[in-house]
């Protein structure tokens, strides 16, 4: 398929609550969605950088720049037939994997697109609902906490995450496993500590947590081994993977026994699948993390999900929780009977992209033309 045109759309979305993490405040989400033109069909693609660099060094402006200024000049034109054949085509490009993953994602739903097949057919998955659970902010007090936690049980959400940061941590974790003694429940510091935090991560032993999600320096693998070998508590890397050599190291280095896995973090779709068989054949566990995705991106979240050593749920929560009136179309709802989610089984991604949201939302617009 010949990529006729792309256009880019940056677009800044009103989240329904405030969601607080030990790295900031949000309000608002900015994405940049893509979009490829090819023989009447349009694939779609979400870069999920956010506004500032402190989740990752990525934002929505570098995200514009290495889109804009490098990927989108390297595809246009060119002959796809397999997605894969795009990480080849932006190898030169160093980093900034959440750019790439826009591209390369939107070009995975163009060729299921093509071949009228649902996008998880194509990566090998192999389940029509997905297992899923939410991600708490850190809230103002323990009982707006409590109350949060209480909403999203009475959803029908059975795994909670609570984000955590010093002098969060112990208290409001306890405090949840008090009143829920059987949800599965985990913390995620997103960087928030360092090994001198060890006797208190030591006490999280007590509360049977699922996981403790990145713990330590976002770009410490180390230092997460040295502090694995002294906690029960299966440690889940998130931001420290950002490639198929991270993954290596930290195998070999066995600093986790879980990854999150973003498909933006790691480059896009081609590269998680290969992260996706490192892990099982290393029994790492995995599930797929989120990043307050538009419709788009938590439809490929879903899709991906599918696939076999997804063993855990995944931070893929119904779009109401995030957006009033989302991008895409229909909202992805929570099954409540088993906390899972459908997959989409229409092609592609499955969903229906609202352009004239879009065009609400929009802060800058490019086109690039054959
Ligand atoms: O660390 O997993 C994270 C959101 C933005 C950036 C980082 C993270 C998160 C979440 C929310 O935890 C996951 C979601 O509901 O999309
Ligand atoms: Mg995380």
């Amino acid at each position: 398929m010949k990529i006729e045109r792309i256009e880019l759309h940056h677009i800044d979305m009103p989240l329904v609550h405030p969601f607080r993490t030990s790295f900031g405040l949000e309000t608002m989400r900015p994405c940049i969605l893509v979009a490829l033109y090819s023989e009447g069909i349009v694939g779609w693609g979400e870069c999920v950088a956010m506004a500032d660099p402190f989740y990752s060094a990525e934002t929505i402006t570098t995200g514009w720049h290495i889109l804009h200024d490098f990927l989108a000049p390297m595809l246009i034109g060119r002959e796809i037939d397999t997605p894969s054949d795009i990480l080849p085509l932006v190898r030169r490009v160093r980093g900034n994997q959440m750019a790439r993953a826009a591209l390369e994602n939107a070009c995975w739903d163009l060729v299921a697109k093509a071949q009228g097949k649902p996008l998880h057919q194509l990566l090998g998955g192999s389940r029509d609902r997905v297992t899923v659970g939410v991600s708490i902010g850190i809230q103002p007090t323990i009982a707006q906490l409590l109350d949060r936690v209480d909403m999203f049980v009475s959803l029908g959400y059975r795994r909670i995450k609570c984000k955590i940061e010093p002098g969060w941590e112990v208290e409001p974790l306890s405090r949840v496993r008090e009143r829920h003694p059987d949800i599965l429940l985990m913390g995620d510091a997103n960087s928030a500590f360092t090994l001198d935090d060890i006797a208190m991560l030591q006490q999280l032993d007590d509360l049977d947590l699922l996981m403790i999600e990145q713990p330590l320096a976002y770009n410490d693998i180390a230092d997460h081994a040295r502090l694995q070998a002294q906690l029960k508590t299966p440690i889940c890397l998130d931001e420290s993977i950002h490639s198929v050599p991270d993954v290596q190291a930290a195998i070999d280095l066995q600093a986790c026994r879980i990854i999150n896995m973003k498909v933006g973090r790691v480059g896009g779709l081609t590269t998680a699948l290969t992260i996706h068989d490192m892990c099982r054949d290393a029994g790492i566990a995995m599930w797929c993390g989120g990043m307050l995705e538009t419709g788009i991106g938590r439809s490929v979240n879903v899709h991906l999900a599918t696939l076999a050593n997804f063993t855990l749920p995944g931070d893929i929560s119904a779009t109401d929780r995030y957006y009033a009136a989302d991008i895409a179309e229909p909202p992805f709802v929570l099954n409540r009977d088993d906390s899972t989610m459908s997959v989409p089984d229409g092609s592609g991604i499955g969903v229906t992209v609202r352009e004239d949201r879009i065009a609400d939302y929009r802060l800058h617009y490019a086109a690039f033309t054959a």
